[in-house]
């Protein structure tokens, strides 16, 4: 068999979009595709040797910062996603703060149990309810805190912490505040009102261009308030023609800075804008639908809606044999659906028409 028809087979057996409502990335747009073709070879981990895709990935950094406000001393750096932004946060702020202890949500994603588990760094897991307010960290800092994590967009509600409030805190107690915005940060700009970025006292923040910024996978951003806390991390690359690297990661795709560079300039704010706008208003679609059938849910913040089900893993594979993927969540029981760019109304129709079959 020609390889390509090995390939075609294999890609049969994968889900559809057309059946994913649990996921939080979507279609890379077309834009996205062309760039990442074209710099398909390049490699930022050498970037002395790529230096027009250096620039792309600049100019990409820029652009998020802008969008999140952020500081003239700011530092930015284009990840794999909110895994690797997560963990390299942390691995700075441990290394600024000497300690070893880290405050953060109940609801936050699992990549700070990798990067607990890499950095020798103790989780203190705050038991808050569906997100994290002010009044909960409220005593639980103390001197081996390096750093409190909050969420704008959480993995389970798509709920943003009260982020401001908790930044005031931090700043007062004197450690560090990182945001995960992987998911919410390409939303919240456009819909919501609430204050998550660097105009509140935070420290980092992280944003993922392959959920909402309809850009190729792997792509996130880690920014910095400060610049110097980049020499945290900073290792000699001793065998290549650039001399310093400032990530994780060794060889990067450029094609990753390529496609995202692409993506915004096409989308652009406005454009954006429009996009998380047509999500809201599929979930909202979603809640109507839900309503006129006596189901219950968690009340959506953003384009991400959690429905209230008996047994969510059953009830997640009685709709896997009917083709419709949803998010699992077996702590709070309840099936998530995220109202990505490629999740349109007449899906939702016929969704709810089945989950209304399935939880009879
Ligand atoms: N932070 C938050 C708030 C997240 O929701 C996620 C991923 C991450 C960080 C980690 O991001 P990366 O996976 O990019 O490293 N949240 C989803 C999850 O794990 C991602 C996902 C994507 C799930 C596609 C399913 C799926 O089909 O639940």
């Amino acid at each position: 068999m020609d390889v390509f028809e090995k390939l075609k087979k294999a890609k049969e057996k994968d889900a559809k979009f057309e059946q994913i409502l649990g996921s939080m990335c979507t279609m890379p747009h077309e834009v996205a595709r062309k760039a990442y073709e074209m710099f398909i070879e390049t490699n930022l981990g050498d970037y002395e040797l790529f230096k027009g895709t250096k620039e792309l990935e600049e100019k990409a950094i820029e652009w998020v910062a802008k969008l999140l406000h952020a500081p003239s001393s700011y530092a930015g750096i284009l990840t794999s996603g909110g895994t690797e932004s997560n963990i390299t946060a942390l691995w700075i702020f441990k290394k600024l703060s000497k300690k070893k202890e880290v405050i953060v949500p109940k609801q936050a994603h699992f990549s700070f149990e990798k990067a607990s588990s890499l950095l020798d760094l103790k989780l203190k897991v705050i038991d808050c309810n569906l997100y994290m307010k002010a009044k909960d960290i409220k005593g639980k800092i103390n001197r081996d805190t390096a750093c409190v994590v909050a969420i704008a967009g959480n993995t389970n509600f798509g709920y943003i912490d009260e982020i401001e409030e908790i930044a005031e805190i931090c700043n007062e107690e004197n450690v560090f505040l990182h945001v995960d915005a992987a998911f919410g940060g390409f939303v919240a700009p456009f819909i919501s009102k609430k204050i998550f970025d660097f105009r509140a006292k935070i420290s980092s923040i992280c944003i993922d261009g392959h959920k909402m910024g309809m850009t190729c996978i792997p792509c996130g951003f880690l920014l910095l308030r400060e610049k110097k806390w980049l020499e945290e991390i900073k290792v000699e690359s001793k065998c290549t023609h650039t001399k310093y690297q400032f990530s994780l990661l060794g060889t990067r795709p450029g094609a990753a800075a390529a496609a995202v560079y692409a993506i915004m300039n096409y989308m652009g704010i406005e454009g954006y804008k429009k996009m998380a706008m047509r999500c809201m208003d599929v979930i909202w679609h979603l809640a109507k639908l839900l309503d006129e059938k006596g189901i219950e849910y968690f009340e959506p913040e953003l384009n991400l809606l959690a429905i209230k089900v008996r047994n969510a893993r059953e009830i997640a594979e009685k709709l896997a044999k009917l083709k419709w993927y949803v998010g699992v969540d077996e702590e709070n029981e309840t099936i998530r659906i995220v109202a990505m760019p490629h999740v349109t109304k007449d899906m939702i129709n016929k969704f709810v028409n089945d989950l209304g079959k399935v939880i009879e």
